[in-house]
């Protein structure tokens, strides 16, 4: 009996099957749905699932070892993917969760953006501070004019003023750079005024020699409080991430789809009318928390200015995404701009699996250009409506 025999005798039952089917999946094609509403075309399948993490991560090959065959470490989700370009193909950092709850980063790599995502052969590993994270999620990719691409992710732990509440945690964001998305280092998580944080995202450019981080303070682990909004602030130098002049840009507002709170998604994108911004914005329902994505536009010379923001929502989840772990929730926390002007925008559906939609910068510049702004009552949305009916009967 030769190696190469003895190799496939130690296999599980089944693993073949397992191979084939896994390959189908990820080589699967994907299509832009039928329907677009102009301004951005959803594609027919997810991008990245569960069943996408590689079967060597949850199975246990060895016939001896695991001679029935079973899975030894599930994968719950795949989702919130943060996103860039890397060396002409496409990455997503994304949030991969166990059975046991627990996320981690894994790198999965397309050759066009939209379909054949393969996650690299290992989950990323992220080295500690002092105090380990108990959970890491949501990280956003910024390739920073310093050199450094940052991955800047919410790192949860214990609430350990509140020993009785096992419920009780805090959120923080959390700090690292790399250069080549496999080794990474850490740096200290932020310190800010904010009793916790989430959603903090690095603005591409320096502003006047200092680093810029879209923040998102919050009184409590779910509930913004007193908090809220999207905030921008300073930092000197990131090993000693101090955040300075931390105000909000961004306000969460009554009767809008970001009543209850907001955070922003990717890093901005430079156009020449402004940066473009992605968001999630949270209203409540009789159903629970329903999470939509929202555009704002913010000024070239002054970041911390709103130049444009559409009413409503741009994206809210379809009938599919609106079912999964949480339900009725699209987040999106990666987008890529390709040279041609392209704009991937990856988005998950209700905390469980991982979606693309294209469309370009300027079809998104003119959404967030010359979409009504919200006017805040029924009678100013009927009134937009009115002036656009007025409009067409001028050209009949
Ligand atoms: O469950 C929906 C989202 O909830 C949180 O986002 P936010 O802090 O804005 O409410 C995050 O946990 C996010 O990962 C999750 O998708």
């Amino acid at each position: 009996m030769d190696l190469k025999e003895q190799k496939e005798i130690s296999k599980i039952p089944g693993y073949d099957s397992l191979m084939k089917n896994h390959k189908e999946l990820i080589e699967k094609k994907n299509q832009p749905e039928n329907f677009s509403n102009g301004i951005y075309e959803r594609y027919e399948n997810p991008v990245v699932t569960a069943k996408h993490a590689p079967l060597e991560w949850r199975y246990d090959f060895n016939a001896e070892t695991n001679p029935l065959g079973l899975e030894r470490i599930g994968i719950n989700a795949a989702f919130n993917p943060g996103a860039m370009k890397w060396n002409d193909n496409y990455v997503l950092a994304v949030r991969v969760e166990g059975n046991d709850r627990k996320s981690f980063f894994a790198i999965a790599e397309s050759p066009n953006g939209v379909d054949n995502f393969q996650f690299w052969e290992k989950p990323v590993v992220l080295p500690q501070t002092e105090e380990p994270d108990t959970n890491v999620y949501d990280m956003r990719l910024t390739r920073h004019e310093d050199g450094w691409i940052y991955g800047v992710f919410c790192t949860e732990r214990k609430d350990k003023s509140r020993p009785e509440d096992t419920t009780a945690a805090v959120a923080n964001a959390g700090i690292a750079r790399t250069k080549d998305l496999v080794n990474w280092e850490r740096l200290p998580d932020l310190i800010s005024n904010s009793g916790q944080q989430r959603n903090v995202v690095l603005h591409p450019e320096f502003v006047d020699g200092k680093y810029a981080l879209y923040t998102r303070p919050q009184d409590g682990f779910i509930e913004v409080g007193k908090g809220g909004g999207i905030g921008l602030g300073y930092v000197k130098d990131l090993q000693n991430p101090v955040l300075e002049d931390e105000k909000i840009i961004n306000h969460k507002a009554y009767h809008t789809i970001y009543e209850m709170k907001n955070g922003l998604g990717p890093a901005p994108i430079k156009t020449e009318d402004g940066w473009l911004h992605l968001a999630h914005g949270v209203r409540n329902t009789a159903g629970g928390l329903r999470y939509t994505l929202y555009l704002f536009m913010t000024d070239l010379q002054d970041i911390s200015k709103v130049i444009y923001q559409p009413a409503g929502y741009f994206m809210a989840p379809n009938y599919q995404e609106t079912v999964g772990d949480v339900p009725n929730v699209l987040f999106g926390n990666g987008w890529i701009a390709d040279e041609d002007g392209k704009v991937f925008i990856y988005y998950a559906s209700s905390d469980t699996r991982s979606h693309v939609a294209v469309s370009s910068v300027q079809k998104l510049v003119d959404y967030v250009k010359n979409t009504p702004q919200d006017e805040f009552t029924s009678a100013a949305s009927v009134q937009n409506i009115i002036k656009q009916v007025n409009k067409n009967q001028e050209l009949k």
